[in-house]
């Protein structure tokens, strides 16, 4: 039987429609094309150990630079982003059963992670819009999904899609939903038109750079990992630094200062379509995770943590790992309420935990 290949921009049109009836709030088209110096500049990175104990990060650069030297099927990528600060979050919450005072210290979480885990609730209507593209485009297409599951400079592909622009605080900002944007990218065999960039819209902004707490940007557009609060409460095994536990605050779980301080996102939040609920809902953070009490989250053994993190992003700092950051968050409290949990976590078998306990009473002494 003859073929009647689709129009490619139609085809182009038709693969975005069917991303976001999947639930994805936007979609763009990528072509996978010269590697920018920007990209390039990822080599410069790693070369100055931003990326910390993140070694894989370092390995397969050339790979994560062009994806079509691993796949070389890959022309476009589709890139989709998925809103994940909704209006309809609860702000407000406790984890706790510690106590009737009346507000108890809580610790912070970054918005991403307290709901499930986006890698799991992404990829799968990524991959079920790999399989549904035979019958749009009429023969089989090669595809490969990724959600943060590969070496992909994802916000360079998205930006590249027209999905937004890469911000002084190295997000993705889409101007109309803003940067608390999960990504998602489905490379494909298809020869399609890329949707035009965004242009660059931070102006004579700096807000985010002047907010970190812990002075994390070496230069617009340039984090070092190794001072981010992200990097230190998600990724980092071992103690803390010192000179960024000041810093760290109460945030107990990763950070989003240099997105609350946007522009991009105090503005534009509430533009999120209602209609495409039904992903978000499952992303949208616990009531128990919003605001955390310290005191709880102190007292969360094993099987209670495991209970309380169940499909969540949070399982990857394991429990010791938040356990560390939760005493450091206490310490930073000037919460003198807390001081006999942290006294009990001052004796821990565990180095790290035990290091971190005394710091954090040491702290409350020194500052109630
Ligand atoms: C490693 C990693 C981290 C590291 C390092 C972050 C970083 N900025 O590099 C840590 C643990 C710190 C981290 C933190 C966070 N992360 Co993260 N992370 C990643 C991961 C796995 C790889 C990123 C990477 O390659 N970094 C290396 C640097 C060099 O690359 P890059 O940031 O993409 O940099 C590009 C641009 O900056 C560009 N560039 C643009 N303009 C300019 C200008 C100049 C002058 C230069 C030099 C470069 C430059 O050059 C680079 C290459 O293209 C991606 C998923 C993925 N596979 O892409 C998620 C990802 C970037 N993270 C994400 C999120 C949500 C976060 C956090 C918000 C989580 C939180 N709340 O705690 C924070 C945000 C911190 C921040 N300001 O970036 C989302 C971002 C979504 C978005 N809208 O941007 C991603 C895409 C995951 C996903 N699938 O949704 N993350
Ligand atoms: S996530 Fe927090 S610590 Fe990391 S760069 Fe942004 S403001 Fe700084
Ligand atoms: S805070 Fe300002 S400089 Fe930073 S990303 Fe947002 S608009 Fe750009």
């Amino acid at each position: 039987m003859e073929e009647h290949p689709v129009e490619p921009s139609t085809l182009a049109e038709r693969v975005k429609a069917l991303a976001l009836a999947l639930g994805f709030d936007r979609a763009g088209i990528a072509r996978l094309g010269e590697p920018t110096p920007e990209d390039e500049s990822l080599h410069a990175w790693i070369a100055r150990g931003r990326h910390g104990e993140m070694g894989w990060l370092a390995r397969r650069v050339e790979e994560r630079i062009d994806p079509r030297r691993r796949f070389d099927w890959a022309r476009t990528a589709l890139v989709v982003g998925l809103v994940y600060d909704t209006p309809s979050a609860p702000r407000t919450g406790a984890g706790s059963d510690a106590g009737s005072a009346p507000v108890p210290p809580a610790g912070r979480v970054a918005r991403m992670a307290g709901g499930e885990d986006y890698h799991d609730v992404m990829l799968r209507p990524l991959r079920a819009l790999g399989d549904a593209l035979e019958p749009l485009v009429g023969r089989p297409v090669q595809s490969r999904a990724y959600v943060d599951t590969g070496p992909l400079l994802e916000r360079s592909l998205a930006a590249r899609a027209g999905i937004g622009w890469i911000g002084r605080n190295t997000c993705l900002i889409d101007p109309q939903l803003g940067s608390y944007l999960f990504l998602g990218v489905l490379l494909m065999d298809l020869e399609l038109p890329a949707d035009p960039p965004e242009p660059d819209h931070c102006g004579s902004c700096r807000a985010c750079l002047d907010a970190c707490p812990t002075d994390a940007f070496a230069a617009p557009h340039v984090l070092d990992a190794t001072r981010c609060l992200s990097y230190t409460t998600i990724e980092l095994r071992g103690d803390i630094p010192e000179p960024l536990r000041a810093g760290q605050g109460t945030w107990v779980f990763g950070c989003d200062v240099c997105q609350e301080v946007c522009p991009w996102n105090t503005r534009r939040r509430r533009q999120v379509p209602p209609d495409r609920a039904a992903l978000r809902e499952r992303i949208t953070p616990r009531a128990e995770w919003v605001r955390p009490a310290l005191a709880w989250l102190l007292a969360l053994d094993e099987e209670a943590w495991r209970g309380a993190t169940r499909r969540t992003a949070l399982r990857r700092t394991k429990r010791r790992g938040l356990l560390r950051n939760a005493l450091i968050a206490a310490g930073n409290s000037g919460d003198p309420s807390l001081a006999p949990l942290l006294a009990r976590h001052a004796t821990s078998e565990d180095p790290t935990l035990a290091e971190a306990a005394r710091w954090a009473l040491a702290r409350l002494e020194r500052d109630p």
